[in-house]
């Protein structure tokens, strides 16, 4: 997978992908992430990419100008699956949306910010909104590196063992049952006592449950 990430602010998203989970996925060729600062598409000697809106109104918008230049450089070397427009009023990401997008090939991330992007870009490139949460931030670049971790963490190989992002919470639209690890007793506080016992069979049960009392009590949304 190839993900190109269009930004005024590249330093504040490189950070993410260089540790962990991430980091690792990138050295071992499972993903590449490219990141285009605006400014560089800019026509402007100022390196201006964003401008007053019409008809008035305070906040600036980008400019479509900059960012057609940037995708259709991008697009004349590649074939993109999606061109993603991180934004407070898209579709509110979750798990079968991160699903999807990870089986796609090539991938552009544009991120808002100011007031947004001219709606022209959204009319003739954007092929779909994504937003985290129904809060609002500074602009798309974190939100861009939580779409990324949630799709990256999905590519085969990524994840040392293999079946540990199918019992992820929301896999399967349940919460994850309760983990634990060693001391089998702390300080009084003990480890459930099916989960030393040996007995596979319960112990799935035993998650099962769990995973379902978790759910019904914390997100009986979920199991509608
Ligand atoms: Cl994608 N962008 C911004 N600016 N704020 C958000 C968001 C995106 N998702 C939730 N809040």
């Amino acid at each position: 997978m190839r993900i190109d990430i269009i930004t005024v602010l590249p330093e504040l998203l490189k950070s993410p992908f260089e540790a962990s989970i991430l980091k690792r996925a990138i050295d071992k060729g499972l993903v590449e992430i490219h990141f285009h600062n605006l400014r560089d598409y800019s026509s402007n000697r100022y390196k201006q990419v964003d401008d007053y809106q019409f008809g008035g109104g305070a906040g600036m918008v980008l400019m479509i100008e900059p960012i057609d230049k940037c995708i259709s450089k991008l697009r004349s070397q590649r074939d993109y699956d999606e061109i993603i427009y991180l934004t407070p009023d898209g579709t509110t990401l979750n798990q079968s949306i991160a699903n999807e997008l990870s089986l796609k090939q090539n991938i552009i991330m544009l991120c808002g910010h100011y007031k947004g992007v001219d709606q022209r870009v959204r009319d003739v490139f954007v092929t779909k909104e994504v937003s985290i949460g129904d809060y609002v931030l500074s602009g798309g670049e974190l939100a861009a590196a939580v779409l990324s971790d949630a799709i990256i963490r999905l590519l085969p190989g990524v994840l040392n063992d293999e079946t540990s992002a199918l019992t992820d919470t929301f896999q399967d639209d349940m919460l994850a049952p309760p983990v634990y690890t060693r001391p089998a007793d702390y300080k009084g506080n003990k480890v459930p006592e099916v989960l030393t016992s040996g007995n596979f069979g319960k112990i799935e049960k035993w998650r099962e449950q769990k995973a379902m009392e978790r759910t019904s009590k914390l997100r009986p949304d979920l199991l509608k």
